[in-house]
């Protein structure tokens, strides 16, 4: 069995100070990485002087981790990955920073992980890495002589070739990612979306068993949508803290129903346009109006980014505005908190709902949709109503699929939730819920790790 070593921005790995490793992609590659012998790579959170990498093995698991300089953070994490990338990705042209400095900052921290982490890598090493945040690492590797099969999953949508085309350095990025053996998706969506970057942009030509190949390298870039942790998830959801959760809720809304929103506070999560899609359907139905509850949870996220400081400003003012107009003296039509919620206690919240509202304005994949699914009572589950634009769409079909743009199409979807008789709500749910828990974050990683397994590694 091979060793595998798993680099990201963020190490989620337990420590002695963070026992309990929270989230899926956390308990998904943890398990993998104690059966493997392995070591997760990232930075720490620090910012400081660049010291040598921070060895801690605690319950069978190695992870290291390295500070970063302030002008790093600024230009590579605060800059590069969340001004430049993670906007652009999302299709948000607008929002979109472009700074040579940034991109310096990206390179350099990138470069400066390959130098740390080379020399820990084995020939017969699984290297995976994570996300945009990493990009070029792989093909830095392989300038360091690094042989070993590597594989890079991204976790947020391709964009499309010509918004990708704004990005000056575009045709740099991609060719970085040549350096990697196997490239993962969340949909067949962005694999579509990058093979044709492939042919327009670099004259590559795509094969057979997701073979891409441009100029004399050829890679394997495949679809591979991330889960949940099912089994946990649903033991969560059946455990004391979701329970007491769930009553409280229950006691709380009186008899309405209850629906929920569970989001990181992000523009890419389209929590402006549900609001604006509740407002239309307590604006239309008047006679609706005091049997709902709208329960939205946004711990705020990347607080010293200003498109994230404007979000929030707008979402404080709007959610003001409508308590403000449609509120009664003894009725609110929305709960907005804004921190985060231990996990049992959102499972409680998903259970006790009667719709989940995921209205992404594109979304890599979204887990929050799978949760929400996994929480349902199999006697009396709510009703998932779902973007078109998160890749969860793909797998999720059977969910009330909308365009978040529309505040009408919003209004009548949340209607049709509510209305919804139980036969066709177990039907729908029954499909999803298969799905989640055979397509769980433990498939994924097989899956991945069998593609990437099973290349041969660059001749030595
Ligand atoms: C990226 C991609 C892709 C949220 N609020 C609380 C809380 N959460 C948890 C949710 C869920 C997770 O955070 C969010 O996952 P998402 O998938 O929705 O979104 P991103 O953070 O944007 O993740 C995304 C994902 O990577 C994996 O590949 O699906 O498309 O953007 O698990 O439950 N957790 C707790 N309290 C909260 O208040 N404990």
């Amino acid at each position: 069995m091979s060793r595998l070593i798993v680099i990201s921005n963020r190490v989620s790995a337990p420590t002695a100070e963070q026992p309990s490793a929270q989230g899926g992609l956390a308990v998904a590659l943890t398990a993998a990485l104690r059966e493997a012998d392995g070591i997760w790579f990232g930075w720490s959170g620090q910012t400081g002087e660049t010291g040598d990498l921070k060895f801690e093995t605690y319950d069978g698991v190695t992870s290291a981790t390295i500070d970063l300089p302030e002008q790093d953070v600024e230009e590579y994490y605060d800059g590069y990955a969340n001004r430049t990338l993670w906007p652009l990705f999302h299709y948000r042209l607008g929002l979109t920073e472009f700074e040579r400095d940034f991109q310096g900052g990206y390179e350099r921290v990138n470069r400066l992980f390959a130098d740390v982490i080379s020399p820990h890598i084995e020939p017969n090493d699984l290297v995976w890495v994570h996300d945009y945040h990493m990009i070029p690492l792989g093909w830095m590797l392989r300038q360091q002589g690094i042989k070993s099969r590597l594989g890079f999953f991204l976790h947020i949508p391709w964009p499309p070739a010509r918004l990708l085309i704004a990005l000056p350095e575009h045709r740099r990025l991609v060719e970085a990612l040549f350096g990697y053996d196997v490239v993962g998706f969340q949909t067949q969506e962005w694999l579509e979306t990058f093979h044709d970057y492939v042919e327009r942009e670099m004259g590559g030509t795509i094969g057979e068993n997701g073979d891409v190949t441009v100029g004399g390298r050829t890679i394997k870039a495949i679809a591979c949508p991330i889960g949940i942790d099912a089994k946990e998830f649903i033991a969560n959801a059946n455990g004391p803290t979701a329970q007491a959760t769930h009553e409280r809720m229950m006691e709380s809304v009186t008899g309405r129903d209850l629906i929920v929103g569970v989001d990181r506070l992000d523009y890419s999560k389209g929590i402006e346009e549900r609001f604006n899609g509740y407002q239309r359907y307590l604006e239309t139905r008047p006679e609706m109006r005091t049997n709902v509850s709208l329960l939205q949870i946004a711990p705020p996220s990347r607080a010293t980014v200003q498109s994230y400081q404007e979000i929030r400003a707008t979402l404080d003012a709007l959610s003001g505005r409508i308590n403000g107009a449609f509120a009664e003296i003894d009725w609110v039509p929305l709960r907005y908190v804004n921190r985060g919620l231990p996990r049992d206690v959102l499972a409680g919240a998903y259970r006790a709902a009667r719709v989940g509202l995921v209205t992404p304005l594109r979304d890599g994949m979204n887990l929050v949709a799978k949760e929400f699914v996994a929480a349902q009572d199999p006697e009396d589950p709510g009703v998932l109503i779902l973007s078109r634009f998160a890749g969860a769409a793909e797998q999720l079909t059977e969910a009330l699929l909308i365009n978040p743009y529309s505040p009408d199409e919003m209004a009548d979807a949340i209607e049709q939730a509510l209305a919804m008789p139980p036969d066709e709500r177990i039907a729908r749910w029954r499909k999803m819920y298969d799905n989640v828990v055979n397509e769980d974050v433990i498939w994924w990683r097989k899956r991945f790790t069998d593609v990437l397994t099973a290349v041969e590694p660059v001749a030595a």
